[in-house]
């Protein structure tokens, strides 16, 4: 019998600015949203993330909306990367019998769907890790209009999070999820190799675990049952990943979970159980990515790499011991990196760019977090590492229950004094499933970006941040959401004195945006200045 063949849909992302679009509408929305894009560089009516002002440069061309160009690999893209979940289904499924299409991106290849879809798969898969609700709604619909009638399995992480902590949302949504079968699973891949079988079969799913869906109108899930196969169960034969699903840098995945309970975050509660790849696997997969000559870069993203300094020291040895031809990044807490010893390795290594989960440089906020850590410990971390000119780039959250002016000064003044090389500084998200949520110490009300508490609301919050990249333009990421774009530059070659000048022409952009504003440069002198701005930066980046 012919395989049956199955549709995989991954991602949607188009740009870094979606991230503000990712939470629900707040009730100062508007307000918080205006003073983000102020934040922002904006050209001639359209706003540039980084990677678009490099695509400006040197090809010419503006921040794509709707249309994709015919080459995406020749630009730097949001919408042309890799998300490891929907390369792990084109791989897990192709393995158990399955001929798979792969769609890596919905936005960039809406015109190939249908195309697909008229194949008529068993079924289309969605990974919702990098969905939002809105766009989840998006792609069904699309597939809808395409294909009555084919099954739509939607399973990963969006779905995880909504069926934990918000499960009205599939009741609310009843008429757009009629015809789809969710799987509630952190994993999911044991129950949706049952469900294959039963709709290959034409057999009821009803007693399939961790399935969520409407039967005869009616809102239905089945028994949960939490799936427990070992992190190692399965690697990713990346030597047989087809070129056009491949980037010049790919993700890996060294374990799951946390043992940390930092109150401002979710994964504590989704992602107890730590689940470490063994030095073996890890060291096989790494060998398979080391056989395609187009990967240069490995980024790590598990939701903390390296739970402890041996095992940071044991992912650093492994790189170093196979002189693998890629850099790696990685999301690193600083105090797992408190000697010179280790510093060094992780540059032999090859690690060329950390990203550290520092928040804040104020004590009493960490406490308040429960982050159990101090500024010493990120002081020393960022100075170790930029000893060993490996790129350092901070997380930052603001408005964190307790957070003053003063606390944010006293943050300002640390991301000065640290010399760190770039900060993503975000606005404090209140999620439903973090420990903090719903906290009633601090007299905290609302959710996402729309809250208040005893020292500060969000509104008040984004004034602030306004404040703060005035006080430091040159390490202020501005709202660039997450450290892809540093790994996509760095992947494509650029160089850490480029990256950052490109960082800081972005910054005195949008500085020189805010004097226009105000009366204090002539429309003029800005054109001027924006025009020898961008020349100073294209010559450093040829
Ligand atoms: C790595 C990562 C990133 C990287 C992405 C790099 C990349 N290209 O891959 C970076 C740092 C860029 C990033 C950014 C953001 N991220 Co992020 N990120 C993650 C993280 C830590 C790991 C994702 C991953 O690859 N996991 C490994 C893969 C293998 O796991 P997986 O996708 O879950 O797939 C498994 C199963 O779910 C299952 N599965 C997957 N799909 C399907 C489909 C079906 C049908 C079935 C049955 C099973 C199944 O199979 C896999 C194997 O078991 C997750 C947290 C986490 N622990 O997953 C957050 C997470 C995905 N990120 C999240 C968020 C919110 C963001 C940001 C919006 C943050 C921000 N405020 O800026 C930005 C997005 C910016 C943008 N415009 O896109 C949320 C998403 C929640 C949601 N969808 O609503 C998560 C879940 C964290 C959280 N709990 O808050 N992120
Ligand atoms: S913020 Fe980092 S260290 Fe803290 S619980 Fe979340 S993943 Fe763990």
């Amino acid at each position: 019998l012919e395989p049956s063949n199955l549709l995989v849909i991954a991602d949607s992302r188009a740009s870094c600015r979606e991230r503000f679009i990712s939470f629900p509408p707040a009730h100062k929305k508007e307000t918080i949203e205006h003073l983000s894009l102020s934040l922002e560089c904006e050209i001639d009516g359209d706003y540039f993330d980084a990677p678009d002002l490099v695509n400006y440069l040197e090809k010419g061309v503006k921040p794509f909306k709707q249309a994709i160009p015919s080459h995406p690999e020749d630009y730097l893209l949001l919408s042309n990367t890799i998300s490891l979940g929907g390369v792990f289904l084109l791989d897990y499924l192709s393995k158990n019998g399955y001929r798979v299409d792969y769609i890596a991106n919905f936005f960039t290849a809406k015109t190939d769907i249908q195309s697909l879809v008229d194949k008529k798969p068993l079924a289309v898969l969605i990974s919702s890790t990098f969905l939002n609700v809105r766009q989840l709604i998006e792609i069904i619909q699309f597939l809808e209009e395409c294909g009555r009638g084919i099954p739509i399995i939607v399973g990963g992480q969006l779905i995880d999070y909504l069926a934990h902590f918000q499960q009205y949302t599939f009741q609310f949504n009843k008429k757009i999820f009629e015809n789809v079968i969710f799987v509630w699973e952190a994993k999911g891949e044991k129950t949706l190799l049952s469900l294959l079988q039963a709709l290959k079969k034409g057999i009821s799913p009803d007693n399939i675990p961790n399935l969520i869906y409407f039967k005869e109108g009616n809102y239905y899930q089945t028994g949960k049952i939490t799936e427990d196969q070992d992190i190692d169960h399965h690697i990713i034969s990346w030597d047989q990943i087809a070129e056009e699903h491949l980037r010049n840098y790919v993700p890996v995945q060294t374990s799951a979970g946390c043992p940390f309970n930092c109150t401002f975050c979710t994964f504590s509660k989704l992602h107890r159980k730590i689940n470490l790849k063994t030095v073996d696997t890890l060291e096989k997969e790494l060998s398979l990515i080391a056989k395609r000559s187009k990967v240069k870069h490995v980024m790590l993203v598990d939701d903390l790499v390296a739970i402890s300094r041996s095992r940071l020291k044991e992912i650093a040895g492994i790189m170093e011991k196979n002189d693998f031809p890629f850099t790696w990044s990685a999301l690193l807490r600083s105090d797992s990196i408190v000697d010179r010893d280790t510093a060094k390795l992780l540059k032999r290594s090859g690690l060329s760019l950390a990203s550290l989960g520092i928040e804040s440089f104020d004590q009493g906020i960490l406490d308040n977090m429960k982050k159990r850590t101090t500024p010493a410990n990120h002081f020393r971390a960022i100075e170790l590492l930029k000893n060993e000119e490996i790129f350092v780039n901070g997380f930052f959250i603001l408005g964190f229950p307790g957070e003053t002016r003063e606390t944010i000064e006293k943050t300002t003044r640390g991301i000065i004094q640290s010399g760190i090389d770039l900060c993503e500084i975000q606005l404090w998200i209140n999620l439903p499933g973090a420990p903090i949520y719903n906290s009633k110490t601090y007299n905290l009300k609302g959710g996402y970006t729309d809250w208040k508490h005893s020292t500060m609301n969000s509104l008040q919050c984004m004034q602030y941040m306004v404040e703060m990249f005035k006080e430091i333009p040159a390490q202020f990421g501005i709202t660039d959401g997450n450290m892809l774009p540093l790994v996509m530059l760095q992947a494509a070659g650029y160089s850490n004195r480029q990256i950052k000048k490109l960082y800081q022409t972005r910054s005195s952009l949008v500085m020189n945006q805010f004097k226009l504003k105000q009366g204090d440069l002539t429309k003029a002198r800005f054109n001027r200045e924006k025009n020898k701005l961008l020349q100073d930066l294209e010559t450093i980046l040829h």
